[in-house]
């Protein structure tokens, strides 16, 4: 989940440019270096910000010689494969990934810190201390000592960036471009509300030490499959739009990801096709699991709450993109999922909508 709202302070013109923010990252960075054996994770189905965080923390940790293993709950992403380099990372199904999470003496949990959120990982974390590094709000049930959590922060990558610099050094060339796959990633290429000053501030640093944003927007975006092609025909024909609230949403079916021979990762940005539909306040994304559960991803374009939405349904994330896991059917689960979505705008006054409202 990348977006939220938020207002910052209006920068002062004297402070050094892209200094890092005052954040406690002492104890944190102190937990890392007496660390022999870490094991860095992420969430389930790492997007770019979970897996680039990740690699930029692995490397900047080799810097200090501690030597950290990444092993997440899913297989790494092949989309941002080619940031690990001469890095391995494992999943915690592999057999080196089960080692690993068998000797490590610490966990850093990057971009979560939600047991639900950790799958196996979680499992393997009992009685062993877990460190967190996140820009999520802290849940009821989120884990971490020591944990540096910015909810103001673009992304986690943002404060791998800034633990950096709080010791004084600089990222190396593929530090940057792992920080960048994590910023550019988590803020919609720059154009999310999480976008601040800050963080093109930060990615002028990470231009500097070498990234190229040509090379990299040929890497991220540039490598469509036509499994993904066809998966988008397929929401885009099973757009809906709600005749009277400002409420749109896709649905995505089993039969869909067969036949369209597509995989989890080529989901993402789908929601954003309703979500730009001129008017909407709330999209949503519905997705057939292949257990018959569903999977719902929620967006707010304004002041709808889409995270109260997730929660009423047993899920989270932020106010403007969150997402649940619900365990019924599709149909169910959307009928219920729409009518908490109407009754979100209806509490924020937003709709039904006047004829007339969609036209210039
Ligand atoms: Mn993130």
């Amino acid at each position: 989940m990348a977006e939220r709202s938020r207002t910052r302070p209006i920068p002062d013109p004297q402070a050094p440019r892209s200094a890092a923010q005052p954040r406690p990252f002492e104890p944190f960075r102190r937990t890392l270096e007496k660390a022999r054996q870490p094991v860095l994770t992420t969430h389930v189905n790492a997007d770019g910000d979970g897996a680039g965080s990740e690699v930029a923390l692995a490397l900047y940790l080799a810097r200090l010689g501690v030597n950290a293993a990444i092993v997440n709950p899913t297989p790494f992403p092949e989309t941002y494969a080619f940031i690990l380099g001469d890095l391995a990372a494992w999943s915690s199904r592999d057999e080196e990934g089960r080692k690993a999470l068998e000797r490590a003496d610490l966990f850093v949990a990057l971009d979560t810190s939600e047991p639900s959120r950790l799958g196996d990982v979680y499992a393997a974390m009992r009685d062993r201390p877990v460190a967190v590094l996140d820009h999520h709000p802290a849940t009821p049930e989120s884990i971490g000592d020591p944990a540096v959590r910015d909810p103001l922060a673009c992304a986690t990558g943002e404060l791998v960036y800034d633990l950096i610099l709080s010791a004084g050094e600089r990222p190396t060339p593929r530090e940057a471009e792992a920080l960048y796959v994590a910023i550019a990633t988590d803020t919609g290429s720059f154009r999310f509300a999480n976008t601040s000053d800050r963080t093109h501030e930060i990615c002028a640093e990470l231009l500097r030490a070498g990234v190229d944003p040509q090379a990299m927007y040929r890497r991220l975006y540039g490598q469509v499959t036509e499994g993904r092609l066809d998966l988008l025909r397929r929401a885009l024909a099973g757009l809906e739009q709600d005749p009277e609230w400002p409420l749109s949403w896709i649905t995505l079916r089993r039969e869909d990801f067969h036949a369209s021979n597509a995989a989890s990762a080529d989901l993402e940005g789908i929601v954003e096709y309703a979500r730009r539909l001129r008017g909407i306040e709330i999209a949503v994304l519905f997705r057939e699991l292949p257990d018959r559960s569903t999977k719902v991803s929620l967006r707010s374009n304004g002041d709808a709450d889409v995270a109260a939405i997730a929660r009423e349904h047993g899920g989270g994330g932020h106010q403007k993109a969150a997402g649940v896991h619900i365990r019924g059917p599709l149909d169910a689960a959307s009928a219920a999922v729409l009518a908490s979505a109407r009754r979100a705008l209806h509490l924020k006054g937003l709709g039904p909508l006047k004829a007339g409202d969609l036209e210039e």
